[in-house]
């Protein structure tokens, strides 16, 4: 999938400024704002600037970049909850990937459960 911004994918919006989002941290090349829908007392989506569709698409563009957005969650965790987090990226529809501009998901603030089906 391409990495130049697309017109129609709602977090190059949000990149942008053009939606609105609560923005909790970010650095030159990565975002993280909080999930409108959260699952968890800290849900917070972390997301690269660029747009890449899915996370094996930016890991084989760009490894670099995963690695920040993987920083990027770590320090989210840190600052919101207590340090420990779940990462978790859909990948495709049938996972529950919905916005197809790859995003991870800190979920953190809780004792987590595990039953994903
Ligand atoms: P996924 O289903 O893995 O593609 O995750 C997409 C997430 O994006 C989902 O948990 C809900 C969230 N989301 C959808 N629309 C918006 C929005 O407009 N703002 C924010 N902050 N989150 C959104």
């Amino acid at each position: 999938m391409t990495s130049a911004p697309s017109t129609d994918c709602l977090f190059c919006k949000i990149v942008a400024g053009d939606v609105p989002a609560d923005v909790v941290a970010s650095t030159d090349r990565v975002i993280a704002f909080r999930d409108i829908d959260p699952k968890a007392p800290v849900h917070v989506l972390v997301a690269p600037r660029e747009h890449h569709g899915d996370v094996a698409t930016l890991a084989a563009a760009d490894p670099a970049l995963l690695a920040e957005v993987v920083q990027l969650a770590d320090r989210v965790a840190g600052d919101l909850a207590d340090g420990q987090f779940r990462f978790v990226f859909n990948s495709g529809p049938r996972a529950g990937q919905s916005v197809f501009h790859v995003h991870g998901h800190v979920l953190a603030g809780a004792q987590l459960g595990w039953t994903p089906a």
